[in-house]
């Protein structure tokens, strides 16, 4: 017989785990999961959460098991897998959810900073506090084996959508780069509103040795053409990048092939920051986007860019490179226009003014809660209709 109940195992047998996951089809992960947190764990029941697109909602995975005694979804906003969702930290409550004396654990999935969603876990009431350990690299891999199943399953991404995915959104999700992720010199995260009607806007940033890349683009007018604009621009940055492009040559090309295949008055305005991750000196080429703004020492200011002309406009447009320095402890904010624009007919818009007093008022936040936060803002000020994409994307030099 293999480990009694309560028996905290080595974490060797976090191998089994690995192998059976590996070897699992998409429908099964769920559970050879739950087989395994009762096998070595002696957990009684476990549910695995993923949040929707939105970020409102956690939605169980089905498995052949019973699952949370509480069954159903649950909501980002309160309760202990709302919290551990929220502030990405394990959550525990002495009642599991009305399970008679269970003890239940909700751990985060999450890679990096980009959480996934929850992991909660039915374990008898006098469980050592030590098998919370265990299940966090339970749910390190769990989010590992869910990030590398959307290449070949749609069932977790069809959970993801609490309805119908616009076909411009489709398109952009596609193209997004880890929300958020940090290492010990930045964080970074992004979020975009509307999620399930995204069209138009879209982020991109790429970590290498020595340089942190970084995009923000808006493509004009909305919808598929939009995305379609968006995703060549993001393409031909990305495709440039990875040939070894310096951002003017990124800027250069992205310009190219936006104004061949999209002839006529279509562009793309974009920010596009080449970090130098040692110094902090940053390099920016700005196509006719609005400017960043940063927080340091308490104090909110932009940061003093000439812009250029859009991507897509001319063939011969030329973009030049800016310079600005983070230093540790700086909060830099992108945002695309529907963030500051973002008003209904006749009436003020949100505003610069905002963003910025957000800014100071939630410094404590993390970068992925406070964009969640700040497009949360902007969809409640339109009462929950924008008419234009509200992209923000913050990164945080440490
Ligand atoms: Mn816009």
């Amino acid at each position: 017989m293999g480990a009694t109940r309560n028996v905290l195992p080595d974490r060797e047998v976090l191998g089994e785990l690995i192998r059976e996951l590996d070897t699992a089809a998409p429908y099964d992960l769920v559970d050879v999961c739950e087989e395994w947190l009762g096998r070595w764990l002696g957990a009684r029941w476990s549910t695995l959460l993923l949040a929707d697109y939105s970020q409102t909602v956690l939605e169980p995975v089905p498995g052949r098991g019973a699952g949370a005694p509480s069954g159903g979804r649950y909501a980002v906003r309160d309760g202990a897998a709302g919290a551990s969702y929220r502030e990405q930290r394990v959550v525990r409550e002495p009642d599991g959810g009305g399970a008679g004396h269970d003890l239940m654990l909700c751990v985060p999935v999450t890679i990096r900073t980009e959480c996934l969603g929850v992991l909660v876990v039915g374990l008898p009431a006098q469980t050592e506090d030590s098998v919370a350990d265990v299940l966090v690299d339970v749910a390190t891999v769990l989010a590992h084996v869910l990030a590398g199943a959307r290449r070949y399953t749609d069932r977790f991404e069809a959970l993801r959508r609490r309805k119908d995915l616009g076909l411009a959104a489709e398109i952009q999700w596609e193209l997004l780069p880890v929300l958020a992720y940090e290492l010990p010199v930045f964080s970074i995260a992004g979020a975009l509103e509307p999620t399930y009607e995204i069209g138009g806007d879209t982020f991109d940033y790429a970590v290498s040795a020595s340089r942190l890349t970084i995009s923000i683009t808006d493509a004009v007018g909305h919808g598929l053409r939009a995305a379609l604009l968006g995703s060549l621009a993001v393409a031909a940055m990305r495709n440039t990048r990875r040939g070894g492009g310096e951002i003017l040559a990124q800027a250069a090309a992205a310009n190219q092939h936006l104004h061949e295949q999209f002839p006529g008055p279509s562009f793309v305005t974009g920010q596009l920051l080449e970090i130098d991750v040692f110094e902090g000196s940053a390099l920016v080429i700005n196509a006719g986007h609005p400017t960043p703004l940063l927080l340091r020492d308490g104090a909110v200011v932009p940061v003093p860019l000439v812009p250029d002309l859009p991507f897509g406009l001319y063939s011969d447009t030329v973009y030049r490179t800016q310079r600005f320095t983070l230093r540790h402890g700086d909060r830099l904010l992108l945002t695309t226009d529907g963030i500051t624009e973002a008003h209904f007919a006749g009436g003020s818009a949100f505003g610069v003014d905002r963003v910025a007093e957000l800014l100071t008022a939630q410094a404590h936040h993390s970068p992925t809660e406070f964009v969640r936060q700040l497009t949360a803002a902007v969809l409640e000020f339109r009462n929950g209709e924008l008419s234009d994409d509200a992209t923000a994307v913050c990164l945080d030099w440490h």
